[in-house]
C-alpha cells in the first residue's frame, strides 16, 4: 500500500494510491483523520492494511495529482544515520579539518545516529527545501527512510532528503546540528510504501537529479545494497534506551554526493527517486544570512 496525504478544496485528506487512482479515505471514519491515528487504532501494519481495504470499498476515487500532495504524514521526529556508505565516508574525510573521525565511525560497531528534526522543519513534495543563509557549500542527501511505529516496528519506507551544509560540518564536526537542522532542511514523500511491499530494503535503486534552469547539473544513482549496515541494525541502535512516537522517521544515510565544486542554489530543483516508492521533487530556496 502507498499511503499519502493531499490537499483538496476540503482541506488535507489522507488516501492510498492505487496505480493512477487515489482512494480518499478521510470520510471513511474518525480514525482516518491522519495516518498516525489510523495506525494506532488498527494496532499494527496488518491491522492497518485490513482497515484500509475495508474503507476503500466506500471511498471516493480521485485522480493522482502530484501538485496536490503534502508530506505523507507529519513526522513525530526524524532521526538520521550517517557515514553508512563508503562514498559518504570519503566525502566527509575530504571536507573535514579533523581527519579520521569518519573513517572510524564507518567501521565502528556503533553507527552514527543523530536527531535531524522534530518534524517542524520537514517539508513534503513540491515545497521548498532550503539552503542556510550562512552556508557556502550545501547539498541534498537522498536517503532511503524508514517509518517506524512506537514499538520500533517498520511500518514502511519513504524517500528522504537530508539537506546539509558541508562547509559548516567540515569546519568542525561539533557543528553537526547547525549543518543539519534549519528551516526546510529535510523533505519526505511522496508516499509511504508499506513494509509488506518492500521485503528487501537493501536492494533498491536510488536516483538523484538536480536541475538548474533547463539543465541537469547533477545526476547519479546507487543501490541500497551498498548500505554498510542492515536496516534492523540501525533501528536496533535507535531503540536502545530510547522512546519514539508512531511515525518517526529514520533516514539511512547517503551515498550520492555531488562533486566538491557543486553547491545547491536557490531555484534548483532536486528530484530523488527510490524504487518501489516514487519521486520526491522539491525546489530549493536560498535563506538570508
Ligand atoms: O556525519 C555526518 C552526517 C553524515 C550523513 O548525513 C550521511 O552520511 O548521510
Ligand atoms: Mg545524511
Amino acid at each position: 500500500m502507498k499511503l499519502l496525504r493531499f490537499e483538496s478544496g476540503h482541506g488535507i485528506r489522507i488516501g492510498v494510491l492505487d496505480g493512477e487512482t487515489v482512494y480518499d479515505l478521510t470520510a471513511a471514519g474518525p480514525g482516518f483523520s491522519d495516518w498516525a491515528r489510523a495506525y494506532e487504532d488498527a494496532g499494527s501494519l496488518e491491522g492497518l492494511v485490513a482497515s484500509v481495504e475495508r474503507a476503500k470499498r466506500t471511498s471516493r476515487k480521485v485522480p493522482y495529482d502530484y501538485r496536490t500532495l503534502r508530506a505523507p504524514f507529519v513526522p513525530s521526529e526524524i532521526w538520521a544515520a550517517g557515514v553508512t556508505y563508503l562514498r559518504s565516508r570519503e566525502a566527509r574525510e575530504t571536507e573535514t579539518k579533523l581527519k579520521g573521525l569518519y573513517d572510524y565511525v564507518y567501521s565502528a560497531v556503533r553507527p552514527e545516529l543523530f536527531l535531524k528534526d522534530s518534524g517542524l522543519r520537514c517539508v513534503g513534495p513540491g515545497d521548498p527545501v532550503c539552503v542556510r543563509g550562512d552556508s557556502k557549500w550545501s547539498v541534498p542527501e537522498p536517503e532511503l527512510s524508514v517509518v517506524l511505529d512506537a514499538k520500533f516496528r517498520v511500518v514502511g519506507y519513504t524517500v528522504g532528503n537530508d539537506v546539509s551544509s558541508r562547509d559548516i560540518e567540515g569546519e568542525n564536526p561539533l557543528y553537526l546540528p547547525q549543518a543539519k537542522v534549519y528551516r526546510g532542511s529535510s523533505a519526505i514523500g511522496p508516499v509511504v510504501t508499506t513494509a509488506d511491499e518492500v521485503p528487501q530494503p537493501r536492494a533498491l535503486e536510488i536516483r538523484m537529479r538536480i536541475v538548474r534552469g533547463s539543465e541537469a547539473v547533477f545526476e547519479g544513482s546507487v543501490n541500497t545494497s551498498q548500505l554498510k549496515r542492515e536496516v534492523d541494525e540501525l533501528v536496533g541502535y535507535l531503540r536502545r534506551s530510547n522512546v519514539i512516537r508512531t511515525f518517526t522517521v529514520l533516514m539511512t544515510g547517503t551515498s550520492l554526493v555531488p562533486p566538491d565544486d557543486f553547491t545547491l542554489t536557490g531555484g534548483d530543483v532536486v528530484e530523488i527517486e527510490i524504487e518501489k516508492i516514487g519521486t520526491l521533487r522539491n525546489p530549493v530556496e536560498q535563506l538570508r544570512a
